[in-house]
C-alpha cells in the first residue's frame, strides 16, 4: 500500500517536471528566434513589437519627421528622416540610423553631408534606395541665396562614408523627389522643378552607380498643378511614374511611362476615370493632408508585373474626408480595377498610405488615421485570391503605434515607410508625437496581437472593433505557439510552486513515505 502511494507521488512529480521542461523548451525557442516563431508558414500579421525610438538625439534639432526606409541585400535596415527646429517648419538636416540585427538595436543618428563646401545649406525630403551593395540617399538641399538641388549621396560601406553629388539640373526650386534603381543598375530621380509658381516634372539618371547624374527627360510640362512624382521600375526595366495633379482645389492622378531607360515619356493620362477627387488641406491647426499616390510592382513572375496604386483622396463625399484607396492594373496602366477602399472606418481622415508586397503577393499597407484631435498609424493587409487574383481579402486593422499623436503636430511629413525584408518580416517607421515633440519610431510586425494600448481613445477602439469582423483567417499554430512568453513563464512558476506544495503535503501528512526509504 505504502509503496503504491509512493509510486503515485513519484508519477505526479515526474509529470510536473515534464511540463516544466516542456515550458522551458518552448520559451527558449521563442527567445532565440522570436521572428521565426511569430511568423510561421504565412505572413498574417496581428500585432507589432514594442515601439522603439529611433530619433535618439535632440541636441541639434528638437523635431524629427518625414521618414524613409530601405533594407539592404543582407538585411541591414536603414531608416532616415528630416530634422527641424520646429514641429511644423521646413527641413534643416536629414539623418539616418541603421540596424544590423533585424531592428532589435539601432545606431545613433548620423547627419548627412552638405554638398556645397563652405555654404551652409538646409536639407529636406529624405528618400533612400539600395541596389547591389550601394546605399543611395536622396535629399533636397537649399540655401537662402537661391541654391536648390536634389543631392544624391551614395555609400559603399553601409553608410559609414558618403559621396554626395548633384542629381538635379532644373530651373527653379527642386522639391518632392523620389529615387529608384532599376534591375540594370540605372539610378533614377524624379522631382518637381518649381519656377514662377509652375511645376515641371523632371527625371535625371545615373549610369555609373551614383557617381554622376545627367538630365534624362521632362515627364510633364510646366503647369501649376503637378505634385510629387513617385517612381517604380518593372521587371523589364520600364520606368513608371505616378503623381498628383491638382490645378485648383480638386484634381486627379497622372501616370506616365518610359520604355527607353528614361529618355522619353509619353503623354501622361489620368488614372481615375470616376472623377477628380485628389485634394489637399492646409494645416489650420490640424495636420495638412494631400493626395500622394504610390505605385509598386508585384515581384512574382506569374503576376506579369501587376501594378498596384495606393493613394488617399476625397472620393467619399459623405464625410468630406480623406480615405485610402487601391487599384491594380494587369496591362501596364491601360486599364485599372475599380477603386478598393482600404480603411473600414471612414469617419475622420485616413491619409499618407504606403505599402510593401511580400514574396507571397500579400500587400502590407500602413496609413495615418485621425479621429477627433489625435492621429495614429494603422496597418492592414490585403491579398487577392481567385483564378484572376481579383478577390480582395483583408486582414484586421491593427494600430502600429502604442500611443496617439496630438493633431496640434501638423506636419508629420508626407510619406510613411513600410518594408518587408528577405524573410517577409515587416518593418515600419513613422513620425510620432507621443512625447509632445515629433520623433521617429520603429516597430516590427508579429503574429501575436499586441496588448491594448493604454491611451486608446474611444474612436480608435471603434476602428479596431469594426475591423475585427474582417479577419479572414486566424493563426492556428497550436496551443504552445499561441501562448505569450509571459504566459509560459507563469506556467513554469506555477508548476514549481505546485511541485513544492505536493512534496510538502506528502511529507507533513505521510511521514512514512520518507521512512519507507530504507
Ligand atoms: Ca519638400
Ligand atoms: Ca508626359
Ligand atoms: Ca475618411
Ligand atoms: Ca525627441
Amino acid at each position: 500500500m505504502a509503496t503504491r502511494k509512493l509510486l503515485y507521488a513519484l508519477i505526479a512529480i515526474g509529470l510536473l517536471i515534464g511540463i516544466t521542461q516542456t515550458s522551458n523548451q518552448v520559451s527558449a525557442d521563442w527567445a532565440q528566434d522570436p521572428v521565426l516563431m511569430s511568423y510561421g508558414s504565412d505572413t498574417i500579421i496581428l500585432g507589432f513589437t514594442q515601439n522603439l525610438l529611433l530619433s535618439t538625439e535632440d541636441i541639434s534639432y528638437d523635431h524629427h519627421v518625414e521618414v524613409t526606409m530601405v533594407i539592404s541585400d543582407n538585411g541591414t535596415l536603414f531608416a532616415g528622416w528630416k530634422n527641424s527646429e520646429t514641429h511644423n517648419g521646413g527641413g534643416a538636416r536629414v539623418s539616418f540610423v541603421k540596424s544590423s540585427d533585424g531592428g532589435e538595436t539601432w545606431s545613433v543618428p548620423y547627419h548627412m553631408p552638405m554638398f556645397w563646401h563652405g555654404v551652409p545649406s538646409r536639407q529636406s525630403d529624405p528618400w533612400m534606395a539600395w541596389y547591389d551593395g550601394v546605399l543611395y540617399y536622396a535629399y533636397l538641399e537649399f540655401t537662402d541665396t537661391d541654391l536648390s538641388q536634389i543631392t544624391v549621396a551614395s555609400s559603399r560601406d553601409y553608410g559609414t562614408s558618403w559621396d554626395p553629388v548633384q542629381a538635379t539640373f532644373g530651373e527653379g526650386f527642386a522639391d518632392k523627389e523620389t529615387i529608384t534603381v532599376s534591375n540594370d543598375g540605372i539610378v533614377y530621380v524624379a522631382y518637381d522643378d518649381i519656377a514662377d509658381e509652375n511645376s515641371t516634372v523632371r527625371l535625371t539618371r545615373s549610369l555609373d552607380g551614383g557617381e554622376s547624374f545627367e538630365p534624362a527627360s521632362v515627364i510633364a510640362e510646366s503647369d501649376p498643378g503637378h505634385v510629387a512624382p513617385y517612381l517604380a521600375v518593372n521587371s523589364t526595366n520600364d520606368v513608371y511614374v505616378v503623381w498628383t495633379y491638382i490645378p485648383e482645389t480638386l484634381g486627379n492622378l497622372y501616370l506616365d511611362a518610359s520604355f527607353d531607360q528614361g529618355l522619353t515619356f509619353g503623354e501622361e493620362e489620368f488614372i481615375n476615370q470616376d472623377g477628380d477627387y485628389a485634394a489637399w488641406t492646409s494645416s489650420g491647426g490640424r495636420p495638412a493632408k494631400i493626395t500622394l499616390p504610390v505605385i509598386h510592382f508585384e515581384q512574382r513572375p506569374e503576376q506579369n508585373d501587376r501594378m498596384y496604386l495606393l493613394w488617399a483622396d476625397k472620393f467619399d463625399g459623405t464625410h468630406d474626408t480623406f480615405d485610402v484607396y487601391l487599384r491594380y492594373s494587369d496591362d501596364h496602366g491601360d486599364t485599372w480595377s475599380p477603386r478598393i477602399l482600404i480603411n473600414p472606418e471612414t469617419d475622420g481622415d485616413q491619409w499618407n498610405p504606403e505599402m510593401a508586397i511580400d514574396s507571397t503577393g500579400r500587400l502590407h499597407i500602413g496609413y495615418y488615421d485621425e479621429q477627433d484631435a489625435f492621429y495614429r498609424p494603422y496597418y492592414r493587409s490585403l491579398v487577392f485570391t481567385g483564378p484572376e487574383s481579383s478577390i480582395p481579402e483583408f486582414g484586421p486593422v491593427i494600430p502600429i503605434a502604442e500611443e496617439n499623436t496630438s493633431s496640434v503636430f501638423t506636419r508629420p511629413g508626407e510619406y510613411f515607410s513600410i518594408e518587408v525584408d528577405g524573410d517577409d518580416v515587416l518593418h515600419v517607421v513613422w513620425t510620432d508625437g507621443r512625447n509632445d515633440e515629433m520623433d521617429i519610431y520603429y516597430a516590427r510586425g508579429t503574429q501575436f496581437p499586441q496588448t491594448e494600448p493604454s491611451s486608446t481613445t474611444d474612436t480608435t477602439s471603434t476602428t479596431s472593433s469594426t475591423s475585427t469582423t474582417d479577419i479572414t483567417s486566424e493563426p492556428s499554430d497550436g496551443f504552445w505557439s499561441d501562448l505569450e512568453p509571459l504566459a509560459i513563464t507563469t506556467m513554469q512558476v506555477g508548476a514549481v510552486v505546485l511541485l513544492i506544495l505536493v512534496v510538502y503535503v506528502l511529507m507533513r501528512r505521510k511521514p512514512w513515505l520518507l521512512e519507507d526509504q530504507y
